[in-house]
């Protein structure tokens, strides 16, 4: 049936519902039948939502890229003094607001001097000033910091935030889930164990989270399944991640790669990662880091959402990310009706926005 005989087992399987190995799905990653496994993706993606792709009217917020950390990959974080330094004031940050959005995604450096109480004062002044918009902030990497410089636990600052307002965890900083690539690229970040921990508490609490794989830098596609493999377990544990978004890594200027990743292994990522998290109900193809054109072809290799308008996105765009720094409602609806799929409004927690206004 296929062209690579390989991927008929493969077939089998995924209509059986049988889930496959990490080998199977490494192994996936050398067929070449792109088209092949773009079918075997789809199918799955079809048979869970059908011919809709989602996308959320949202806005980016990115606070501050003061960073304590240094991480070899980033081209966003700065140092006090330098002059692409910023802290947004409060009322910088709420005017970035408005009663429009669904959804606000926060996340930005570890400031030096911030406070956790600034932190979630951000959280609570955004949601007692617009209670309509649903809040997704601070990846793992934030909670560790605030749980260390407020001297608590995980499960107390992730308390605190939802009493505030905050409603899910976006699913940055997880990287690639490597102990190489980590000492390597960001030494002094938390790794997969404490990102597993974070996001397990969280869905602990009721906080839903999202998952990220960064790739395309110094990563092999083994570490990718890796990585994919304990999020799988995670996700059989708690059930808590909504979606999976694979990162294509922005070249930028940190010398760590002269040229992103093929297109071609854009869309085998997306593909594997939709046949292998079978526990997974979103993959994203995220078209900041993808571009409109891969990000539109990814609609037919497993992605069944496209993030959102954004608004104005910095930690690509620091990396000198070609696609625009947000998208208007209506182009974004172009861009999935052109991919021959029917555009649906989410909110944060994929909830079908229409329906909530009926
Ligand atoms: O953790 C940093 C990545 C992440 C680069 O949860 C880079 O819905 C590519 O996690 N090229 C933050 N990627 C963004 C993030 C995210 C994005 C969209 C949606 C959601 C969600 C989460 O961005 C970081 C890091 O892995 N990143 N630098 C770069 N040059």
């Amino acid at each position: 049936m296929f062209k690579d005989r390989n991927l008929d087992a493969v077939w089998e399987k995924v209509q059986g519902n049988v889930r496959i190995s990490p080998a199977e799905a490494l192994a996936l990653y050398e067929s070449p039948d792109l088209l092949g496994l773009g079918k075997i993706a789809n199918s799955i993606k079809e048979k869970r939502t059908g011919n809709s792709v989602t996308f959320v009217v949202n806005r980016q917020i990115n606070p501050t890229n003061l960073c304590v950390l240094s991480c070899k990959f980033c081209d966003f974080a700065s140092k006090k003094g330098r002059p692409n330094a910023y802290a947004m004031s409060m009322e910088e940050i709420l005017s970035k607001c408005s009663p429009d959005l669904r959804e606000v995604h926060i996340v930005g450096g570890l400031h030096h001097e911030w406070n956790f109480e600034h932190y979630l004062s951000i959280v609570r002044e955004i949601h007692e000033r617009f209670p309509q918009i649903q809040i997704k902030a601070y990846t793992a990497v934030e909670i560790d910091f605030f749980a260390k410089i407020e001297k608590c636990s995980v499960r107390e600052i992730l308390t605190r935030l939802k009493d505030a307002g905050l409603v899910c965890l976006p699913g940055g900083g997880a990287e690639v889930f490597s102990e190489r690539v980590r000492k390597a690229l960001f030494p002094f970040k938390i790794g997969a164990p404490r990102w597993l921990e974070i996001h397990r508490t969280a869905h602990e609490l009721g906080i839903r989270s999202n998952s990220t794989l960064l790739y395309g830098h110094m990563e092999t596609r083994a570490e990718r399944v890796e990585h994919m493999n304990k999020l799988r377990a995670l996700q059989d544990e708690t059930g808590g991640f909504l979606s999976f978004i694979p990162l294509a890594y922005q070249t930028g200027k940190t010398n760590i790669i002269t040229r992103p990743a093929s297109a071609v292994e854009d869309l085998k990522t997306m593909a594997v990662s939709r046949i292998f998290l079978d526990n997974f109900e979103h993959i994203k193809s995220y078209w900041v880091t993808l571009g409109e054109e891969t990000a539109s072809l990814a609609l037919s290799f497993g992605a069944d959402d496209l993030d959102g308008t954004i608004g104005e996105e910095r930690i690509m765009h620091a990396a000198e990310a070609a696609s625009p720094l947000g998208m208007a409602r209506e182009k974004l609806e172009r861009l999935i009706l052109s991919a021959g799929r029917v555009p649906v409004e989410r909110d944060a927690l994929y909830n079908s926005a229409s329906l909530q206004l009926a």
